[in-house]
């Protein structure tokens, strides 16, 4: 059994200083960093948005930054502007030992559908293609670290176990939004569907 350490969205936007900022985001950094070392393969994800995208609220006239608005796909919270491609914002914390990663996935690049998950974006249909790099690479078991645990971190984490994947959340080395509640109804629902809470 081969196991993978799934690092999602450690980027400058979502630690102190960034639009989008995560109470704490900058503290896992070290812990990520020491946490590699166990695991046969590390996965990065990074949020690389076109600017514009349609998850920005500044994209819709009257609207402000998290709001919810009913997208074709579904419901979807609007953000500020974050990770743009190429933006300083949009890099990796440069604590990040990104040296040590197998694969960087990026998603969120579709300027029409957000994609919080590292597996599916928010239409719940369209692959990034992670799934498939890890089943061809006989890996069965992931940990799942990083930004926000609320959205990035619980919807990878809920495809994942859909997926058939054998999926742990190390909550230490994450940190969440919180937006009305949504942390604990996270928790819940990875509880409900079999994730393993660290
Ligand atoms: C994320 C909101 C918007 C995340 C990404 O990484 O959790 N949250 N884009
Ligand atoms: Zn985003």
């Amino acid at each position: 059994m081969s196991s993978a350490l799934i690092v999602i969205d450690v980027q400058n936007d979502f630690c102190p200083g960034g639009a989008l900022a995560v109470s704490e985001g900058d503290l896992i950094v070290a812990g990520i960093n020491a946490r590699m070392a166990a695991f046969d393969t590390v996965v990065l994800t990074q949020d690389w948005h076109p600017a514009g995208h349609s998850s920005f609220a500044s994209s819709h006239a009257g609207k402000a930054p998290y709001d919810l608005i009913e997208m074709p796909y579904g419901p979807q919270v609007l953000w500020p502007d974050h990770c743009v491609q190429g933006s300083a914002g949009a890099a990796f914390h440069d604590r990040l030992d990104v040296d040590r990663a197998d694969l960087i996935i990026r998603k969120g690049m579709n300027p029409a559908i957000d994609s919080y998950s590292a597996f599916f974006e928010n239409d719940q249909t369209t692959p990034t293609g992670l799934e498939g790099y890890l089943r061809t690479r006989g890996i069965t078991a992931l940990t799942l670290v990083g930004l926000a645990t609320d959205f990035c971190v619980n919807f990878s984490a809920q495809d994942a176990a859909r997926l058939g994947f054998d999926v742990t959340v190390e909550e230490a080395l994450c940190r969440g939004i919180d937006l009305d509640g949504s942390l604990a109804a996270a928790w819940s629902t990875l509880q409900s569907i079999g994730v393993s809470r660290i």
